[in-house]
C-alpha cells in the first residue's frame, strides 16, 4: 500500500514536470477582441483558441486584433502543439 502511494506520487511529479516544460514553450498569450486567445511559442510560432477554449486553425499571415487594439500577424498554425499542452493540462 505504502509502496503504491510512493509510485503514484512519483508519477504525478513526472507529469507535473512535463507540463511545466511545455508551458515554458509558450512565451506570450494575447486575448483578442472576439474573445479568442493567441498563444505565442518561444520560436515565434502561434496557435489559437476560440472563446470557448477550442483549438482553432488560422492561416499564417492573417492579421488579428487584440483587446487593447494591437495588431498581430499570425505566424504558423501550431494546432498539434497547443493540443499537446492542453492534453497534459487535462492529465491525459
Ligand atoms: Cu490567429
Amino acid at each position: 500500500m505504502l509502496k503504491n502511494l510512493a509510485i503514484m506520487a512519483s508519477t504525478l511529479a513526472v507529469a507535473g514536470a512535463a507540463f511545466a516544460v511545455d508551458m515554458g514553450n509558450v512565451a506570450q498569450k494575447f486575448e483578442l477582441k472576439d474573445g479568442s486567445t493567441v498563444y505565442v511559442f518561444k520560436d515565434g510560432k502561434m496557435a489559437m483558441e476560440d472563446r470557448l477554449g477550442r483549438t482553432v486553425g488560422m492561416k499564417a499571415g492573417h492579421v488579428m486584433e487584440t483587446k487593447d487594439g494591437q495588431k498581430i500577424i499570425m505566424v504558423g498554425n501550431e494546432l498539434a502543439r497547443l493540443e499537446m499542452i492542453k492534453a497534459e493540462k487535462r492529465g491525459n
